[in-house]
Parts: structure tokens; sequence; C-alpha cells
């Protein structure tokens, strides 16, 4: 029985060995099985250029002429020149640029504040900050949150980040009701709010967010490392290739604040904002700079605010000017006044005015190139060539730019800059 057995086992054994011999002989060259695939297209051809109806009978560029089969080594990069001719997939090659930019860094980190649950909303920003920018750069991202960030939202934007990532949690102080703040009346507020259906009118959350975006967050023990920031929100796109370090050029030119996109501010959010802007201009005369942008925010020298600000959701900025005297007295002028809890004042308004007002205007930056969505407005930058240029995939028609409800324009005349070609064409 056991004899059996092994003669069984040497036939199978034999058996085994003929299939590999026979596997190995057959295997052929795959360059010949490139060049019968480049005989096939030619052999097929015919039938091809019967579908075109613009030149009768004439092959397609490159396929009737003499060509070598493609080297194996060259790779995908490098097309003959048959396909370079054609108009049709695949494109030329259009060189992306640089895995990593080389040069120094600055002293610089994208900050998020952000909840557990909002996730999955900042795995799609990073993505986009990272794919557009940030992959060159490798810059810190700094998450803050007023809970415990939790394992998952670690993991999934650590594993995101091609930079460090810092996670921190918000002082109870600096994400609750000052002592010198009536609450009922606090309350009270909200519910007309909800009435007049204002938005977030009626949440007590988004007015702690707003208070600490205006007040707090440059001062996390974690942003004190860093002298640049670029804040970055849930559920935002960038459409452009950015080939060049921002952080750097913020530097370079003498830059404090920047923005992509300006709008009107809704009234029933802020009606006393102004007020307590002019007592803290009364009071610190000297902290109103000369030269500033006081004509983007108001139309009668300064008597009333116009609600032209800067859309706070994104921004690049210096934290030492917001860590500095003056805007310290700005925003304990405004904490003092409650208007974040009796009225609904963002953190929008309320960096726009101290931009406007204690910068001098050529410290403000418009980017024009940082092509941004976040819902429900685009900035796609204005002009055909660049947005090819810098691999743009944002619908020029969508631009609010020259709407009538942004004040882009208006920043524009401020700073007598000429309005970049082409803005007629792309107003809506
Ligand atoms: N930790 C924490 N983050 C918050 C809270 N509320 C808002 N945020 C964050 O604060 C930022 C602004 O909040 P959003 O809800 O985006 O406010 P918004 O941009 O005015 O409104 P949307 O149109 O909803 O985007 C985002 O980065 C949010 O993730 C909160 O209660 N806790
Ligand atoms: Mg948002």
């Amino acid at each position: 029985m056991a004899g059996t057995q092994r003669y069984i086992r040497y036939i199978l054994i034999a058996f085994l060995c003929l299939i590999i011999v026979y596997f190995i002989s057959s295997t052929s060259d795959p360059r010949d099985q490139l060049q019968s695939a480049t005989d096939y297209i030619k052999s097929h051809s015919g039938s091809l250029t019967a579908h075109r109806d613009d030149e009768d009978e004439a092959p397609l560029p490159g396929l009737d002429d003499e060509r070598p089969p493609i080297p194996l080594e060259t790779g995908a990069r490098t097309l003959p020149s048959a396909l370079e001719d054609t108009d049709t997939t695949p494109n030329k090659p259009n060189e992306l640029p640089p895995a990593v930019a080389s040069g120094e860094r600055m002293n610089a980190t994208f900050v998020t504040l952000a909840r557990n649950s909002d996730v999955w909303e900042i795995a799609e920003s990073i993505r986009q900050v990272e794919d557009r920018f940030n992959r060159k750069y490798n810059y810190d991202w700094v998450f803050l949150n007023d809970n415990e960030f939790d394992e998952q939202f670690k993991r999934v934007t650590t594993a995101l980040v091609s930079g460090k990532t810092k996670y921190g949690t918000i002082p109870k102080d600096h994400w609750s009701y000052p002592e010198w703040i009536d609450q009922d009346k606090a309350a009270k507020v909200r519910d007309e709010m909800r009435e007049k259906k204002v938005i977030y009118g009626d949440s007590v959350s988004y007015r702690h967010m707003c208070r600490y975006e205006s007040g707090f967050f440059f001062r996390h023990p974690l942003m004190l490392d860093y002298e640049w920031y670029w804040r970055v929100e849930p559920s935002i796109k960038l459409f452009c290739d950015i080939n060049y370090d921002t952080f750097k050029f913020m530097a370079e030119n003498k830059k404090k604040y920047s923005f992509v996109i300006s709008l009107y501010e809704y009234v029933e959010t802020i009606p006393t904002l102004w007020d307590s802007t002019k007592r803290w201009m009364e009071k610190h005369p000297d902290q109103v700079a000369e030269g500033n942008s006081m004509k983007f925010v108001s139309d009668d020298g300064g008597k009333t605010y116009n609600h032209c600000h800067f859309w706070s959701n994104f921004e690049i900025g210096n934290l030492n000017w917001l860590r500095g005297q003056a805007y310290m007295d700005y925003f304990d002028q405004l904490d003092k006044d409650g208007g974040f809890f009796y009225e609904r004042w963002g953190d929008a308004p309320v960096h726009s005015v101290a931009a406007a007002l204690m910068l001098k205007k050529e410290e403000i930056h418009f980017f024009n190139d940082i092509s941004y969505y976040h819902v429900p407005f685009t900035h796609c930058p204005t002009g055909d060539d660049f947005r090819m240029d810098h691999k743009c995939h944002c619908n020029p028609s969508e631009n609010f730019d020259w709407n009538g409800y942004s004040c882009t324009k208006r920043f524009f005349e401020v700073n007598d800059m000429e309005l970049p070609k082409g803005w007629q064409q792309e107003q809506h």
C-alpha cells in the first residue's frame, strides 16, 4: 500500500515538472506582444478612419507610418512623436511641479477648529490642500477642539497631512460665557433670532465658535510656536495648483492678512458691532493705522459700517499681529460689550474690521490665484490662460468675485488695483 502511494507521488511530481517546463518555454518576449498589438491597430486602421468625416480615407495620424514599437524602458511619460501630434488622448506630457519644493520653510502651520464628527469633511479639505499645495511644502497642521479628539480623528488626519499634526483641547474658559454676560438675556436673543430665522441665530455652540475664532485660537499653546497660519475648514475645495510658498510670499511682501472671497454680512447678526468698534477707536486712536482700508468697510468716513468683510473660513495671516496689543484691545472691547452672545457677531466681520483699521492697506492681500470653494461661494480666478496654466478645474461662470454681493471690486478700487482682464465677461 505504502509502495503504491510513493509510486503515485513520483508520477505527480514528474507531471508538475513537465507543466513548469512547458510554461517557461511557451512564454514569449513581451516586446513581441507589443509589436503584434501595433500590427493589430494598423490592420484595423481602416475601420477606425471610417468614422472620421473630415478626412476621407485618411489614416489616423501616426498609424500609417512605419515606426518602431514603443521601447519598454521609456514607460508612459515619453510618447512616440506620432502620438504627440494628435489632439486625442493621451495628452502631451504636462509637467507636474516637483514632489517637494526646495528651499527654506517659514514658521507656519495650517489650523483647523473641528469636532470629531467633522472628520470626513475635514479629510476632504486636507486632501485638497495637500494635493494642490502642501505635498510640496509639508507644513504642520494644528487641530483644535472644545472636546478631546478621538483616535479615529487623529489617525485619519495624521495619515493625510504631509507635515506634523498636533491636536489641542481648548481650555474651558475660552469656550464658555464670560462672567459679565447675562445668560437670560442671551437666551432671549436666541429665541428671537430663531423666530426671525437668522442663520445659526439660535445656536449657542456657533457663538462660542465665533468668539473663539475671534479672540483665542492664536493664543492656544500649540499656536504659540508659529508666526503664520492658514485656516482651513471642513468641506472646502481648492481648484488650482499653488506652486509657490504662500507663507513666504506673505513675509516677503510684508502682508499680514489675506482673503479670497469678500461679501456683505447679514445685518441682523451685527447691529452694534460698529458702535463697539468706534468705542475702541476713541479709546485707542493710536492703534488705528495711517493709510488703512477704512474705505473698504465704511462709505461715510467711519460713521457707519457698510457690512463688507473678508470671508474668514479661508485666511492666511500673521499670528503676531493677532497677538499684538492693538488686536487684543479691540477684541477685549468687543468681548466686554457682549455682542458675541447678545447678537451673533461672526469672526469674519471682526477680523475684517480689525484688519481694515489697524493694518496699512498694502498689508492685506487678495490671493486671486488661490481658487477656493466653501459652500455656497466659489472664487475661480479670472482669465482663461491663468486657469489653464495652473490646472484649475473650477467653472468660471461660478466665480463670485464680480457678483453684486461681493466686495472684491471695492477692494480693488480702495487699493487702486487694476481689475483683471476679462472681469466684465465673467460678471454674473
Ligand atoms: N470643536 C468645535 N468646532 C466647531 C464647532 N462649531 C463649529 N466648529 C468648527 O468651526 C468652524 C466654523 O464652523 P462652520 O460650521 O463651518 O461655520 P460656517 O462656515 O459659518 O457655516 P457652514 O456654512 O456650516 O460651513 C469649522 O471649522 C467647524 O468645524 C463646535 O461646536 N466645536
Ligand atoms: Mg464652514
